[in-house]
C-alpha cells in the first residue's frame, strides 16, 4: 500500500497526543497541588536519573508555540489531558488552572483544530491517594465531580471527551506491580482500582452528559493489549488486561472467566448492586492505544518464568491471576523501549475489537515509538526509523478500514518528546524534539513526513463530519 492507495473514511481525524504531567511542568505554579507523580518521581529510585515533571517540556509557558506547531502540522485534532490537581487543588476549583485549559482550547479552535480532552492521564491528586486512591470507592465519585466541573467550564468547546487514559496502567502498574505512581504492589488493591476506574468512567460520562449542552463525543481510551500465543495464555492475559475493562464498559458485566481467574486474590465484593449499569454508559467512540503485540505462553514449569518486564513471576506482576502465564522476552526489531515493532498487530487488534463490539466506532488515540534519535551534524533529527514505524502502522489502520472496521481517527504519540514516566526523559517519542535544558523545539524528519502524509491521504472534507 502506498500513501496514494490508502483509503480513509470521510471525516477521519488526524491528530497527535500529549498528557499533562508529561509536558506541562509548572508543577507548583498558579495554585496547582501535587499529584501522585510528583510524589513518586521525588521518591529516590522510582524514576530514572531522578527525573521529575517539575519543568517537563515547559508547555505550561510554551503552549502558544505548541498550538502553532499543531496547526502547522495540519492536524485535525489535538489530544491533551487536563491535570486534575491543577484545576481542583485540595478539591476546590482553581480558576487559574481552568483558565490555562480554556485558553488552550480557544487557541486550538481559532486554528481550526478540534480539542480532544482526556480527564485522567494518571496524575491523581496526592490528597486523593492519601484518602485511599483508586482502590477506594469515593475516588470514583470525586472523579465524577471533577468531570462535571470540566463539562461546565469547557463543555461548550471540547469536541471529544475522554474519561480515562489506559486505566490498565493506573490499576495494574500503579497498584499491582508498583512501577508507576503511587507505587503500590497489592494485587487485590489493583483489582479494586480497576473496578473503581470503571465506575469513575461511567459516573463521569453521565456527569458530563448532564451538563454539556453543545454536541460532543464521549469516549474512553484503553491500551488494549494484543496478545499472541497459547490460546489459554491469551485468554487469561486478555482477561485481566482488556476484558476487565471492555466487559463492564461495553457489555455491562465482568467476564466470568476473569472473576474465576482472580478468585484467589479477591471476592470482588467491592462491586455493588447497580454499579455495572452505571459503568456501561453509551460510548460514541472507543479510543485504542497500540504500540506492540505481546507474546504469551502457559508456564510448563521448565525454566524460569518471566512476567513481561524481565523479572521472574515471583516479582510483583501487573498481570494479576496470571502467575502461570509467561511473557517471553520479545525478539526481532525493537524500539528504544524494547518493544517489538509489528504493525500487523494493530490491524488484527482493530479487526478483533470491531468483531467483538460491532457498532462501537474506534479511534487510534496513541501510536508511536521511542528511538534514540539525536540531532546530526546538520542539527536535524533524521528519524527514519520513526517514519517507517508510523508509515507501517498507518497502513495497518487503512487495511483495517478496508476490512470494514469503523475507524475514525489516528493520533500519533507524541507531539513532543516528553517525560516518559519511570523512564524519565531518557525515551523520546516526539515528532518534535525538545532540548530539555533550553526547551527549544525542533521538528524531526518524522514531523515533516507526518504533515505531508496527512496532506496526501486526507479524505475529502465531509461537511457532515464534525
Ligand atoms: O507515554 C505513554 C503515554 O503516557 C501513555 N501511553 C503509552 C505512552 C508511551 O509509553
Amino acid at each position: 500500500m502506498t500513501d496514494s492507495t490508502r483509503r480513509f473514511p470521510a471525516g477521519f481525524l488526524w491528530g497527535a497526543a500529549t498528557a499533562a504531567y508529561q509536558i506541562e511542568g509548572a508543577a507548583a505554579e498558579d495554585g496547582r497541588a501535587p499529584s501522585i507523580w510528583d510524589t513518586y518521581s521525588r521518591t529516590p529510585g522510582r524514576v530514572r536519573d531522578g527525573d521529575t515533571g517539575d519543568v517537563a517540556t515547559d508547555h505550561y509557558h510554551r503552549w502558544r508555540e505548541d498550538v502553532a506547531a499543531v496547526a502547522d502540522l495540519g492536524l485535525d485534532a489535538y489530544r491533551f489531558s487536563i491535570s486534575w490537581p491543577r484545576v481542583l487543588p485540595g478539591g476546590h476549583s482553581n480558576p487559574r488552572g481552568w483558565d490555562f485549559y480554556s485558553r488552550l482550547v480557544d487557541a486550538l479552535l481559532e486554528r481550526g483544530v478540534k480539542p480532544v480532552a482526556t480527564l485522567y492521564h494518571w496524575d491523581l491528586p496526592q490528597d486523593e491517594e492519601d484518602r485511599g486512591g483508586w482502590p477506594a470507592r469515593d475516588t470514583a465519585h470525586r472523579f465524577a465531580e471533577y468531570a462535571e466541573q470540566a463539562g461546565r467550564v469547557l463543555g461548550d468547546r471540547v469536541h471529544t471527551w475522554t474519561t480515562l487514559n489506559e486505566p490498565w496502567c493506573t490499576a495494574f502498574l500503579g497498584y499491582g506491580s508498583g512501577v508507576h505512581a503511587p507505587g503500590r504492589a497489592d494485587p487485590a488493591a489493583a483489582l479494586a482500582a480497576a473496578h473503581h476506574l470503571n465506575l469513575g468512567h461511567g459516573l463521569a460520562l453521565r456527569a458530563l452528559r448532564g451538563v454539556v449542552r453543545s454536541p460532543a463525543r464521549y469516549s474512553v481510551t484503553l491500551n488494549v493489549h494484543h496478545f499472541r500465543g497459547d490460546p489459554e495464555a491469551v485468554r487469561k492475559a486478555d482477561g485481566v488486561a482488556n476484558r476487565v475493562f471492555l466487559g463492564p464498559m461495553l457489555d455491562g458485566a465482568y467476564p466470568a472467566d476473569v472473576l474465576a481467574d482472580t478468585a484467589a486474590v479477591t471476592d470482588w465484593s467491592f462491586v455493588r448492586d447497580g454499579d455495572l449499569a452505571d459503568v456501561a454508559q453509551p460510548l460514541d467512540v472507543l479510543g485504542v492505544n497500540y504500540y506492540n503485540p505481546t507474546r504469551v505462553r502457559m508456564w510448563r514449569g521448565d525454566g524460569a518464568p518471566a512476567n513481561g518486564h524481565g523479572h521472574a513471576v515471583a516479582a510483583a506482576s501487573p498481570f494479576v491471576g496470571c502467575d502461570d502465564v509467561e511473557f517471553p522476552a520479545p525478539s526481532g526489531p525493537l524500539t528504544a523501549m524494547g518493544w517489538p515493532i509489528d504493525a500487523s498487530g494493530l490491524e488484527e487488534l482493530l479487526v478483533r475489537l470491531h468483531r467483538d463490539h460491532p457498532g462501537v466506532p474506534l479511534t487510534v488515540t496513541e501510536n508511536g515509538a521511542a528511538f534514540p534519535d539525536e540531532p546530526g551534524p546538520d542539527g536535524e533529527v533524521h528519524d527514519a526509523d520513526r517514519i517507517a514505524y508510523l508509515h507501517d502502522h498507518i497502513d495497518a489502520v487503512a487495511r483495517a478500514a478496508v476490512r470494514g472496521v469503523d475507524v475514525r481517527g489516528y493520533f500519533a504519540w507524541s507531539l513532543l518528546d516528553n517525560f516518559e514516566w519511570a523512564h524519565g526523559y531518557s525515551k523520546r517519542f516526539g515528532l518534535i524534539r525538545v532540548d530539555y535544558p533550553t526547551g527549544r523545539r525542533t521538528w524531526k524528519d518524522s514531523a515533516r513526513w507526518y504533515r505531508d502524509t496527512i496532506r496526501r491521504t486526507r479524505a475529502p472534507r465531509d461537511a457532515s463530519a464534525g
